[in-house]
Parts: C-alpha cells; structure tokens; sequence
C-alpha cells in the first residue's frame, strides 16, 4: 500500500475492515457487539497499516544503513497505545466516524483499553516521548526494555490505605505486539571463569556458567506523527532455554525441572515498584543483566548481519543508558569483545568509550545504584574481573595523573567503594566509559557538576552536559486536549503538534476578550468532564467553577505533597475561623501511587485520604474546599485530568528534583504553576515569565546555606503560631477520631527527625504564594491571560527538541531525508 492509499482510506472502507476483524473474532454480528471485541478489531485494523509501514520503515533504513540510536531502559511508561497511534496516522476522525456507525463512541472504547505500565514515573514516561519523537523524527532508534508479566501494580484505598494489587495488563492479550523467535538469546548467569592456556602460550579466560536464561523479544511497533516512519521497542522476556533440564525432566525428576522454569520466568515477572530509590535486590541485579545481555546480543547480531568486520561498529551504533539502570551493558560489550570476539583489551575499550552515552536522573544519594562486590561474584564473575581491570587502569592512569599519589582521591574515584561490604558504584562506571554523560534539566546538570561528580567533570571537561526534558505533544495535548486542540488550530497556522513553538502566535490573543473566553470556556468543558469522573471515582461531587489545583506524580517526601496538606489544613482552619472568608473556592486534587515498601509515603497517603474525608463532610465550610485523591493515578488517569488543571503544584524542595515532566503537561494545558526554584520550573519560569507563575521557597543556593548552619524545623514550629496550630491539630485526633497520634509519623518527620526537605522552612512562603494566587484568580480575565501564556510559551518543551538536542550534540546522528522524498517502494 502506498502513503497516498493510505491517507485516503475512506470511513467506508475502514468500518469494513473493522468488520472483517470481528468476523475474524468470530463475533456473531446479529447479536450487540462487546466493547473489547470492537476495540481488538479497531487494533486488528490500525495494526494493518502499522505493521505495513514498519516493514518499509525498515527497508528504508537498510538501503541507508544510517547510523541508530539504541535507547536501554528498565522502564517505559507508554499508557494506552489506540488513540495515540490513531492520531499519529491521522486516522483518528476516520476512526471515530467508522465506529459511530457501527454505534460506538470511539473515546468509550478507548475506555476498554489497558494501560502499557512497564514503568513507574517520571523516567519511565520520559522514554516513552522519547519514543515517540524518534519515531516522528524519523530517526533510525530502537528502544530495548524488559517485557515484564506484570507492570507497576494497581491502587485501591482501602479504609483512606494504599492497598496494591498485580497488573494485569496482558490478561486477555496485548494486540500492540508481536513475538519475534528468530531473535532470541541465550544469557549465561552464574558459574566460574577458567583460564585457559592457548597454544601459543597466551592466557584466556572462558566462563563456565551454571544458568543459561532464554531471552524472547516482543516488538512493540511505534509509529511516528504525520510520517512515514515506524520504530520498535523491543522488550525482552525470559524464559527456560532448552538447556533447561531435560534429563532430569525425563527421569521423572518434574519438580526439579518445573521449578528451573519457574525460576527462569521470574526474572520478568514483574517490575520493582521504586521510583527514586535502588531496590539492592539480587533478582532486580538479575533483571538488569538478562536485558543488557540480551540488547547487546541483539545489537551485534543487527551490525554482523550487514558488516564484515568490526570497523564500522561504532559509526552505526550508539547506546544511551537510560539512568544507571542498563550500565551492566558496558561490561557485557566488554566482554563478549574480548572473550567472544577475540579483541585486545586497548581496541575492546575504546569500542566501548565510543558507543556509550548515559543520563543521570537524579542526585539523591538512595537512587544512586550500588552492587555488592559479592552478588557480581556470584552471578556474573567473568564481568567482576573487567571491572577490576578497567578500575585499575583507571586508578593508575588517568587518577593517578591529575591527583599523583592521592589515596583519598582514589577512594573517592574508585568504581569500588570500600567498606564493611565492598560495593561496585554503577554511576562511576557509566561517567568513565560514556563519551557523554547528560541531566535533565540546566540547574540539575549544573548540579551534577558542581556537586555530584565534581571530580569527573574536572577530570573529562567536556564530558558533562545538559539536555533539559521534553514531553510529546501529540499525546499531551492533541489526543488528550481535543477541545483545547481545535481551538489553537483556530489561531495557529501550521502543523503546531509537529513544530509546538508555533504556539507563540497564541499571545497575540493573550488578551483578546473573546479569544480568553473561548479558552476558559474548553476549561470549563474540561472540568465538567472530570468533575463527572471525580464523582466516579471517590463519589465527591465537586463544583466545575471552583479552582482545580492539581497535584500528580509519585508519592516523595522530596516532591512534598505534605506540603501541599500542611496548607489545605491552614485554609479549613482559616474557614472555621471566619465561615465567610472571601476565598476562590478551591478543589485539591491528588494523584499519587506510594511504593509499597516506603512507608512515609504510605502514611502521606493515609493522612491526606483522612483530612479529605472529614473536610468534604463538613458543612460549615459550604463547600469551598474539596479534597480528593484518585485512586490508581497512571498515564490514562492524568490524560484526563491535565487538560482540567486550573493549578499545577510543583513544590519539590530546591536542588531534588532533577527536571520533573508532568510541570511541562500541566503548563501546555493551559494550567498556572505555583512551584519552587527547582528542576524545569525555572526554565517554565523563563520562557512564560515572572508574571505568569508563581514562584516561592527557597533556591538551592539558600537551602545549602542552611544546611550549613544547622536546620532547625523545630524553632521555626514554635515561632509560627498558624503553622504550629495546625501541626497540632494533624496531631490530634480530629481527622481521626478516636484515634491518637494516628498521623503522627509526619508530624515526626518534620519536628523530631530534621524534617529534611524543609517542608517548615517554604510553609510561609508557600502560604503567601497561594494567597496571592487566590487573588490572581478573582480576575478572570488576568487569570485567562496567565493560563494562554502558559500555553503559548511551552514551544522549548515539545520532545522533539530534546531529542535534537541529543541527536546533534550527543548522539550525532544524520537527519533522515524527509519521508516524502524516500525511495519509493
Ligand atoms: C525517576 O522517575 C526519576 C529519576 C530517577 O532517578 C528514577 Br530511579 C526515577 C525522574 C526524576 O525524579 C524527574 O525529576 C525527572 O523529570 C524524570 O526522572 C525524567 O528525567
């Protein structure tokens, strides 16, 4: 079929399709049709097309051998795949015509969709906009991940309790991939390493391993915007090889055999439900081998196929290390360059010096992975002898250059840390091989710098650098925003989900009075929409005129949604004092899944469901503050509230988090962030200016200060007397009742345990920043104005920026020519 078919196929043409997969399905038409039947039709029928034009997008790429981009991350937060892949076809009207005819609302059978969560947050969702910008981009990219049984798990409250259970999301089967056997790997774990003298006297070393895992890839196709171009996220899922012991299966010996499947299957099982935090556990060790192997393998069987020899190998490919997650890759390269492929140890390494680029994520010192000496002992010793190696080339070279004979800096620099427990640092590793180590947004890389790898950066100038975090905009505002989305298109000329800088034009209408009606009006539209969901969900009824103040992302005490509760408190307490208080009323939305292992978290959860219940019962307040939380918060979930948001809370303390993404969402839609100096909201700051955010708290530069002079949450408590009421009154047991000391692990945290993310010390800051957004909000029309701006100026944050930044200063990869003047087929 050709592109021009293609664009033209009629709503007759795809309702017969769509037909002729429920055929297929063996629906019996004469009967009403089930929502998951049409909607495995509607797949069966998108995936025609989609798997047509990956096939050309592959031969395309042949016919160039141009050089690929090989992105390796533990996680992928992709959301429902139907909408967004309909968009990006441009068959989205196409579609919503067909199945009303067939009498279906199209967004209802979206409804049926399950939820691609192989991720957890904010890194996880990063990578999939990355994904799809590659894609539209037409970049030759391939994503390698981890095609886990079970995603980030679900949310329920149970009695105002996080309860979790298993993701199900392949329960009655994914229709957005497909198996690929011909590219399994076999991956050895475990074993002893031999050396082995070669006749001519030099020494080898082979690995004998005690495991041999299978590696099978599903390809999940992902299909760029308005192009030609279709790429492949590859994730990988581990089975029993055939290696698996038969001759104990056939002796009768079932159990032992069983239970070496059984084994072998749990690697993918499921995903570890940290963000921000290493989980140090020997099976996440285990996953994160099994995935690099395989990629590697998979990346040198790409080149071998159409290469002879090794000289190209670094022209053709480059890795990206998505977090230190994937950094096993490098010594798996290593190793299969030296053992396998028989290089020196000089030509193996600078291989791996020219492929490797990694992304830091993060400075909080939990997050940073370290291995212990033992468990790579144990499951990978081959790779523990090219550690120590690489260490000790490093130590005696490069170290020992700058810093000559400084022990102290050596122990600082080493890639092992030495202590009770020796322990492998994986971020060192990753800086010394990668030939570009990048953060996620200015002040973070500035950060990383400055503060995380000091040394590093004096040791490798160049090697540092910045690209700050995008999001797509095809799914974060064309699919999710449809309202918002016809109306720019009104006022904007072009392809802005393509070139999202066009959005600029939008302040010439900043303050034109009709134009910020019909904005505040999609708002309103939008509100409607959730408040019905709301009420769905948690049985609230809130009102689609008050403010909606949003707050969505992973439950941390650095991203301080207790801050945000210390505040609704100060407001309930303000309107018991005085009923009539002339406040805007206010709705707080939450969204936020816990780790289940983190029980601070846990308890924020539980104190917010808690004043929630007794503030949306109380009628003296006539309904001028409403708190809900939504259970299950996932990318589907936050698709419908974004386009809703009236506030964007973005208060992490200064310096923790790196650049944060859902800002850049919320601010597209047309929300008004109240946040702190930290991560991309300064960079928010900059491009919709000083008049249109609220900015409050302390910078980092502040919070080190008085980190340096000693915190004391405790003086501030007592010298605040709004703030220490209402931390009393969290202590009591009025949300409660009955039941003291119930929320007093917060109130802890903040008095008796340093309260380490300064949530005292931005209370009052905070509070007069809400204030004077409360005021800002009583005019409409300054507040109309605000909320274009935002719209207007987030251009800088589409992915498709961010993903040039890293294919011209990172990646170098050569811009494809245009779909329209590819060869044709
Ligand atoms: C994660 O979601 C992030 C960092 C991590 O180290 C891990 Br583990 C998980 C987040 C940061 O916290 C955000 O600030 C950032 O926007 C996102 O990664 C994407 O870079």
């Amino acid at each position: 079929m050709t592109s021009k078919s293609r664009k033209n196929i009629t709503v007759k043409a795809f309702k017969a399709r769509i037909q002729h997969h429920l055929n297929f399905h063996a629906v019996d038409l004469s009967h009403s049709i089930d929502k998951k039947a049409i909607l495995m039709a509607v797949c069966s029928s998108v995936n025609e097309i989609v798997f047509d034009k990956l096939q050309s997008t592959n031969i395309r790429r042949h016919e160039r051998n141009s050089r690929s981009i090989n992105y390796l991350s533990l996680e992928y937060l992709m959301g429902r795949m139907l909408s967004n892949n309909l968009h990006n076809l441009q068959l989205f009207k196409t579609a919503q015509a067909a199945t009303k005819e067939l009498g279906f609302e199209i967004e209802d059978i979206f409804e049926e969709g399950h939820d691609l969560a192989l991720g957890n947050g904010g890194l996880g969702r990063l990578a999939a906009c990355y994904l799809d910008s590659l894609a539209t981009l037409d970049y030759n990219a391939m994503g390698y991940g981890i095609h886990y049984e079970h995603g980030l798990f679900e949310q329920q409250f149970y009695n105002n309790r996080q309860i979790e259970s298993p993701d199900e999301w392949r329960e009655y089967g994914n229709p957005w991939e497909v198996c690929r056997p011909e590219a399994e790997q076999e991956i050895p774990l475990y074993g002893h390493v031999e050396t082995v003298a070669e006749t001519d006297g030099t020494l080898r070393k082979v690995w004998h391993p005690g495991q041999i895992i299978k590696g099978v890839p599903w390809d999940v196709p992902i299909v760029g915007y308005n192009c030609e171009t279709v790429n492949v996220l590859r994730l990988w899922e581990s089975r029993a090889s055939s290696h698996f012991d038969w001759e104990a299966f056939n002796a009768g010996d079932y159990q032992d055999a069983n239970s070496a499947q059984t084994q072998a299957e749990t690697i993918s099982k499921v995903l570890y439900p940290n963000d921000s935090t290493a989980a140090g556990k020997e099976l996440r060790f285990i996953q994160q081998y099994f995935f690099c192997a395989c990629s590697i393998k998979d990346i040198i069987r790409r080149y071998l196929k159409h290469h002879d020899d090794w000289s190209q190998f670094a022209d053709k490919f480059v890795i990206q290390l998505n977090d230190t997650h994937p950094t096993i890759a490098i010594l798996e390269l290593m190793r299969l360059l030296l053992d396998e492929y028989r290089f020196s140890w000089d030509n193996a390494w600078q291989m791996c010096k020219q492929v490797f680029a990694y992304t830091n994520h993060t400075l909080l010192p939990e997050a940073l992975e370290k291995w212990s000496v033992e468990l790579f002992e144990t499951i990978l010793p081959r790779h523990l002898e090219i550690l120590y190696r690489i260490n000790e080339e490093f130590l005696n070279g490069q170290v020992d250059k700058m810093w000559p004979g400084d022990t102290a800096m050596r122990r600082k620099l080493s890639l092992i840390e030495e202590g009770q427990q020796k322990m492998v640092r994986m971020a060192h590793l990753s800086v010394i091989t990668s030939f570009k180590v990048n953060g996620v947004a200015e002040i973070h890389s500035e950060l990383v710098k400055q503060d995380l790898f000091p040394e590093f950066h004096k040791l490798y100038p160049n090697k540092l650098t910045n690209v700050t975090n995008g999001i797509t905009p095809r799914r974060w505002l064309k699919a999710c925003n449809p309202a918002l989305s016809d109306l720019i298109s009104k006022k904007v000329k072009g392809d802005w989900a393509k070139n999202l800088s066009l959005l600029s034009t939008l302040t010439d209408y900043a303050e034109d009075k009709k134009f910020q009606q019909q904005f505040m009006q999609v708002k309103r539209e939008n509100k409607v929409k959730l408040s019905e969901e709301i009420k769905k969900l948690t049985g609230v009824s809130v009102n689609p005129d008050a403010i909606f103040d949003v707050q969505i992302k992973r439950l941390h005490e650095y991203k301080r949604q207790h801050l945000n509760l210390l505040h609704i408190l100060a407001l309930y307490r303000r309107l018991l004092e005085n009923p009539r208080l002339d406040i805007n009323p206010r709705v707080f939305i939450f969204g936020a899944k816990a780790a289940p292992g983190y029980y601070l978290a846990k308890e924020i959860i539980y104190a917010i469901n808690c004043v929630a219940e007794k503030i949306n019962n109380d009628a003296r307040i006539n309904d001028k503050l409403k708190v809900v939380f939504l259970p299950n918060y996932r990318v589907s979930l936050a698709e419908k509230i974004i386009p809703a948001a009236d506030v964007s809370e973005q208060i992490s303390t200064a310096g923790k988090e790196a650049s944060g993404t859902g800002n850049m969402k919320l601010a597209l839609n047309g929300a008004v962030t109240i946040g702190t100096l930290d991560g991309a909201n300064i960079e928010i700051a900059e491009e919709v200016g000083d008049d249109n955010i609220f900015i409050f708290g302390k910078t980092v530069d502040e919070i080190k200060a008085l980190n340096r002079q000693g915190y004391d949450p405790v003086s501030i408590y007592n010298s605040e007397p709004e703030l220490k009421s209402i931390i009393d009154w969290l202590d009591s047991d009025y949300f409660t009742p009955g039941k003291f000391g119930e929320l007093s692990a917060i109130t802890q945290s903040l008095l008796n345990d340093g309260d380490h993310y300064k949530v005292l010390a931005d209370f009052v800051s905070y509070s007069q920043a809400q204030e004077a957004l409360d005021k800002a909000y009583k005019d409409q029309a300054g507040w109309a104005k605000m909320a274009i701006m935002n719209t207007a100026m987030m251009g800088k944050f589409t992915s498709d920026r961010s993903i040039e930044d890293y294919a011209n200063n990172i990646w170098s990869l050569d811009k494809n020519l245009p779909a329209t003047q590819a060869v044709k087929l």
